[in-house]
């Protein structure tokens, strides 16, 4: 059933009440989900809490540091998210980076620095996820993964430059990670979610022009909203999907199938 009932998720990547994961913590704990924060840096901690509390029901202690960036540290977040709180049925992997200077002008300006940055932060640090995961039993039985991509990962999309191509490689590991681990009953998807108005993409140079093209020309003629993706995310983490991995769902209200 699409229930994910009593079940236990990880959301990785609220930064705030507009983030793409607090839309998928809504949804699962609309479904009478069982929730685990974790943030990165100590600048979040506390908006992250305030969130987690507002949420009824929710144990709001289940809150915990995890830079990505840090195999260490998912170590000890994942080492401490277990015996705290026990084995998880999924995991929402929302995180990305890259510098604003190099979300704008030409591709070909990216720098290695900031290509390895986007790289490490948006596509690798979801195989780390899983690798951790996987290292220490951490998913239950049927468990799945889901992240975010977007269409710049697919096609040229003015501004999105390195975050494309990091988009691309992240695609790109969803379906690797998926042949991994289906042996062990654990499935990897990614949505691809429209543009939404969130604090990456604020990053984004002339995102007022993506939306308005968005509303103007995709299918159903409207943004895509944080509930949208929150609900696929339940559908993709309930055993309703249990036939899907390895796929790319677009919750873009259509317009991935625009020229
Ligand atoms: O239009 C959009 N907003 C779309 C976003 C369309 C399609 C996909 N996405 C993707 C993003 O690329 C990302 O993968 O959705 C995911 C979530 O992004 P979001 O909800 O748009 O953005 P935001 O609310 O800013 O959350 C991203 C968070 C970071 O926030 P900040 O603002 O601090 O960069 O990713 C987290 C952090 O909370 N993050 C990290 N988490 C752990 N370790 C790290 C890190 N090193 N760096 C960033």
């Amino acid at each position: 059933s699409l229930s994910v009932e009593g079940q236990t998720f990880i959301v990785m990547g609220v930064a705030n009440k507009r983030s793409i994961a607090w839309g998928i913590a809504r949804s699962l704990h609309d479904a009478g989900a069982k929730l685990v924060f974790t943030y990165a840096g100590d600048r979040m901690e506390k908006s992250v809490r305030e969130l987690a509390e507002s949420l009824e029901g929710q144990n709001a202690d289940y809150v915990f540091p995890c830079d990505i960036t840090n195999d260490e540290e998912i170590n000890e977040a994942f080492t401490t998210i277990k015996n705290k709180v026990g084995q998880v049925n999924g995991i929402a992997h929302c995180i990305a980076f890259a510098r604003k200077e190099e979300l704008n002008g030409d591709y070909i300006s990216t720098t290695r620095d900031g290509f390895l940055l986007a790289h490490n932060i948006s596509s690798y640090s979801l195989t780390a996820v899983v690798k951790v995961a996987k290292e220490l039993e951490l998913f239950t039985e049927n468990a799945s993964v889901v992240t975010l991509t977007y269409l710049g990962g697919e096609k040229v999309i003015e501004n999105y430059n390195v975050m494309g191509v990091a988009k691309a490689s992240l695609e790109a590991s969803v379906k690797y990670l998926a042949n991994d681990m289906g042996k062990y009953g654990v499935r990897v998807n990614s949505i691809s979610a429209g543009p939404i108005r969130t604090l990456s993409a604020k990053g984004v140079s002339d995102f007022n022009s993506i939306l308005k093209e968005i509303e103007e020309s995709a299918p159903l003629r409207r943004i895509t909203t944080q509930e949208e993706v929150g609900d696929a995310a339940v559908f993709l983490f309930s055993s309703m999907a249990r036939g899907i991995t390895g796929e790319n769902l677009h919750v873009d209200s259509g317009y991935h199938v625009k020229a």
